[in-house]
């Protein structure tokens, strides 16, 4: 039997699935690494542990035949090369915080009005056009020596096929793209000084990109939010993709390309051919619970930290979290915010702080669902993907926050499971992406807001809305 192959490049892993062409997962495998922070704020990866992940991930499949391949990652992260394609620094990531001047310098470059009709999107200090004006400025040697710009799945795709390539819905993030005609910029390239022959070729996500030494076709993929969107059946306006993974997203597919008048919200270009969505990304959502279980239960199992928050009743006695351990993009674009727990007492224990951290990002998935609310998205229905979703009492809480009914899917790896039904269009199993979904995935179970939970979330949220700006300033 022939299979498809997922890969997801994530934050935390690789993560590769075994698919069968009926949407069934064979197999699955994951292989983590680690993120360092060399300065406060700054967030890096070697991409050769990326390389070795995958391949040992993949050796420790037991795969049947493989008809196709498809990416996805972690977006925005900078990956830069040398003439002879030598890795020049360690990849600056998605959740790295250290571009603020530079952000300000595209933006009076471009022209704040132009770089959001050009890319649907504002400079945003994850964004990777601005870390390469941060190299350019703080590490010149390394600048002078970039051939080749790449993005994290692109660089898994580069060692695996040796082909040089990026889909335009990973590419929507480098700030770099002309997202409503779907190719680079010549606008902002010139405005940056930024040469064109450093970026990879552009294709639609479903195409082939290349093939492996065993000639296996290699799709183009899509950056993770996208491929998770495809992975839980979010290909055309509808359903919300509800994503409660280290960052937490609400992602719309739309009907046609649409910005934010602000760029509150980003504008990219979808997996699908043709298509559209936006999306807001909050930095730290399972995040901010990976740091509560370490600093207050390390070695301890999540499930024991959850059935304390389980025992505390919602709006945890007034206590509110604050998720911007990270900073935040969505809905303050600010790399200097901060988290705080505001209302603690004497009663609260850890649990109390475990349940308002899931109260807190559930409260930050809100903010993003009322931006897209403002761009006219009517979200009826949520899917949920991440590691995140694993848990009930999480569920409950996001479902009750933003007044939606959360579904399931049978398949929970959105975005190595998108992955891998790009990689099977680009096998020519499925005639399109909108076949692949329909065909493939399925909902499993759907979780109701919870009536009385509603009306203290509604309160606890105009609290949590207040706390950003009157803290402002003050995180020293
Ligand atoms: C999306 C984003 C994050 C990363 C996480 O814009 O920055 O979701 O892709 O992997």
């Amino acid at each position: 039997m022939t299979a498809l192959v997922g890969l997801d490049v994530g934050t935390t892993g690789v993560k590769a699935l075994v698919v069968s062409p009926d949407g069934k997962v064979l197999a699955r495998a994951e292989r983590g690494y680690g993120l360092s922070s060399p300065r406060p704020g700054w967030s890096e990866q070697d991409p050769e542990d990326w390389w070795r992940a995958t391949q040992d991930a993949l050796g420790a499949l037991d795969v049947p035949e493989i008809a196709g391949i498809g990416l996805s990652g972690q977006m925005h992260g900078l990956v830069v090369l040398d003439a002879e394609d030598r890795v020049l620094r360690p990849a600056i990531l998605w959740n790295d915080q250290r571009t603020a001047a530079e952000c300000a310098e595209i933006e009076d470059r471009v022209g704040l009005e132009r770089l959001l009709a050009l890319t649907g999107n504002r400079a945003l200090t994850g964004f990777t056009a601005p870390k390469l004006l941060w190299i350019a400025r703080h590490e010149p040697e390394v600048y002078g020596r970039i051939a080749h710009v790449m993005l994290p799945k692109d660089y898994v795709r580069f060692r695996l096929t040796g082909e040089r390539a990026t889909d335009m819905a990973d590419a929507s993030g480098t700030l770099l793209l002309d997202v409503p005609h779907r190719r680079w910029s010549e606008e902002v390239l010139a405005a940056l000084d930024l040469p064109a022959e450093w970026l990879p070729r552009l294709l639609e996500s479903p195409e082939v990109s290349g093939q492996t030494q065993d000639e296996v076709p290699v799709a183009a993929g899509a950056g993770d939010q996208a491929a998770g969107a495809l992975g839980v059946g979010v290909d055309r306006p509808g359903p919300v993709s509800v994503v409660l993974g280290t960052s937490g997203v609400v992602f719309a597919a739309l009907p046609r390309f649409q910005a934010d008048e602000q760029g509150r919200v980003h504008a990219f270009c979808h997996a699908v051919p043709g298509g559209w969505h936006a999306m807001g990304v909050m930095l730290s959502a399972a995040g901010s619970l990976r740091w509560l279980a370490d600093v207050a239960a390390p070695g301890e199992d999540y499930g024991a930290l959850i059935a304390e928050a389980e025992r505390w009743e919602p709006g945890v006695e007034g206590l509110t979290f604050l998720p911007y351990l990270s900073g935040e993009r969505t809905p303050h674009a600010d790399p200097n915010a901060r988290g705080a727990f505001v209302g603690l007492s004497q009663r609260h224990d850890r649990g109390a702080l475990a349940r308002s951290v899931l109260e807190g990002v559930a409260f930050g998935l809100r903010d993003s669902l009322e931006l897209l609310a403002a761009i006219g998205v009517r979200a009826e229905v949520g899917r949920v993907s991440g590691g995140g979703s694993r848990s009930s009492l999480w569920l409950r809480i996001v479902a009750s926050a933003l007044g939606l009914p959360l579904q399931k899917t049978a398949v929970e790896e959105g975005a190595a499971y998108g992955a891998a039904l790009l990689g099977g269009v680009a096998a020519g199993s499925f005639a399109d992406v909108h076949e692949a979904v329909a065909v493939c995935v399925k909902t499993v179970d759907t979780i109701e807001p919870e009536p009385e939970w509603v009306e203290v979330y509604a309160s606890g949220y105009e609290r949590f809305r207040a706390l950003y700006p009157a803290l402002r300033g003050l995180e020293g």
